[in-house]
């Protein structure tokens, strides 16, 4: 390609991923509003952590190529969901729910796909909810639909994904078998964690209930 279509690839490169931080921007917004109301309305937030990543170039690219999506930008941008990249960190399983149904709840999200790999971990052991939302970006001339890939775990999954990625990253993907069934047999202990928390804490807030001192948002439903 010559200088001005360089020029002009690159050009439209940096619209795209400015507007893929637009749509974080934006659902970052709408989490943060939950967070903060949920702090002031009741003694417990469903959401612990957040944290967002706009994808690089360079891993952009090297995903494009593994998805045959070269054509164009548009075709990277139609193939490739988790450009703008949201995490959220839950306490409890069912929290993890609940945050998905508020998001999925708001007039201008749409949720485009759902992957629950929390009720099907993958082969691996990963966990986590994943949705891929659309969110309106109004710019001065135009408006976007943006899509941004909702990742929400608990802690538990979140410390197991983070170990296994660095993990995944240190071997190439060519992780020894010893160190695949460990971190397996580690996803197990993970999830078994986290049921026997959300039993504790179920049990806690029965016993509130019966005393009628803790403030429970989930017992609102
Ligand atoms: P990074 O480095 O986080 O950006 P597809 O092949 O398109 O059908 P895709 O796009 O891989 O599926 O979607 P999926 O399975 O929903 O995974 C998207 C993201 O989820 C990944 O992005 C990871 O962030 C996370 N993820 C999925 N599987 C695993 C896993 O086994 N371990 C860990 N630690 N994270 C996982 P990237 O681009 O792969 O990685």
């Amino acid at each position: 390609p010559d200088l001005e279509e360089l020029v002009r690839v690159r050009q439209e490169f940096e619209g795209l991923m400015l507007r893929y931080k637009f749509g974080i921007d934006e659902m970052m917004t709408k989490i943060n509003i939950l967070k903060e109301e949920f702090a002031h309305l009741h003694a417990y937030t469903p959401i612990e952590h957040v944290e967002s990543r706009l994808k690089s170039p360079e891993s952009i690219l090297k995903k494009a190529v593994r998805k045959g999506a070269t054509e164009s930008i548009d075709d990277l941008a139609a193939r490739l969901h988790d450009i703008a990249g949201i995490r959220i960190t839950c306490s409890f399983i069912s929290d993890t729910y609940r945050v998905y149904e508020m998001l999925a709840a708001q007039h201008d999200v749409s949720v485009v796909e759902v992957r629950d790999y929390i009720k099907a971990p993958k082969a691996n052991g990963y966990q986590s909810l994943h949705m891929i939302v659309e969110v309106p970006v109004f710019l001065s001339a135009t408006t976007h639909l943006v899509k941004v890939e909702v990742q929400i775990r608990t802690i538990a999954m979140d410390f197991w994904a983070s170990l296994e990625h660095k993990i995944y990253y240190k071997y190439d993907g060519a992780v020894p078998q010893a160190l695949l069934d460990k971190l397996r047999d580690a996803a197990e202990t993970a999830s078994r964690l986290d049921l026997t928390m959300e039993h504790l804490h179920d049990d806690v807030l029965a016993l509130d209930a019966e005393n009628d001192t803790f403030d429970d948002p989930r017992q609102e439903r």
